[in-house]
């Protein structure tokens, strides 16, 4: 058994991890949840997760929840594939801000617009703006690039790029000239595509 383990269902959120370990190039052991028989809710997997969702990555028998912070946490843990921008490095909180923006303000920014509220929530009181608001920010972060830091692709371009792209598939972030090209750029990368490739056969499993 592999050091790493990842609790994966194909395709959800942990394809996102999936992707990441890919980048890092360290061996991995995958463990299937279908979700459709609920293995999420088994009591087995509620200890790794309590929320019984997907994924969870185990490292050294460590279980971590959240893709951000498992995406943080293994480029940080593997610094030689420079998927990250080390602490000593002032652009280091601008790549945590944007390893932070995915979960805490595009994702929920979406969930608004897919999934409208009865009453409007109050501006001030969310931690977020409105959808197109907040891509307005990521597009101008993206473009012209290639990546969110710049020249260096990192963890947060997992994070938040896999999210553009989702995005754009399922139709609740617009095809802008700006994504499109970005999420070009990132399916071009090898990792991204092992990862595709991998995904689709645990799909069929
Ligand atoms: N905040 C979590 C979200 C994880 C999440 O919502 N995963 C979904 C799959 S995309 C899930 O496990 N759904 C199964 C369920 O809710 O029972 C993260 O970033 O890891």
């Amino acid at each position: 058994m592999s050091d790493l383990v990842l609790y994966h269902a194909s395709p959800s959120r942990s394809s996102v991890v999936l992707w990441m370990l890919e980048e890092i190039g360290e061996p991995y052991d995958v463990k299937l949840i279908k979700l459709a028989d609920n293995d999420q809710h088994k009591p087995d997997y509620l200890k790794l997760n309590p929320l019984g969702k997907v994924p969870t990555l185990l490292h050294k028998g460590v279980p971590i929840t959240e893709v951000s912070a498992i995406c943080t946490y293994l480029a940080d843990e593997f610094p030689a594939r420079k998927l990250n921008i080390p602490p000593g490095n002032p652009q280091r909180g601008v790549y945590l801000k944007w390893l932070f923006f995915a979960p805490s303000v595009v994702e929920p920014a979406a969930n608004d617009k897919v999934f409208p509220r009865k009453e409007p929530a109050r501006p001030t009181a969310i931690g977020y703006r409105d959808l197109d608001t907040v891509l307005d920010v990521v597009a101008k972060a993206v473009s012209p690039g290639p990546f969110l830091m710049g020249e260096q692709f990192t963890a947060a371009d997992v994070a938040l790029g896999s999210l553009v792209r989702w995005g754009m598939m399922f139709g609740f972030i617009p095809k802008r000239d700006e994504f499109e090209a970005y999420a070009g750029r990132l399916a071009a990368r090898p990792a991204a595509q092992k990862a595709a490739a991998k995904d689709e056969q645990f799909a069929k499993a």
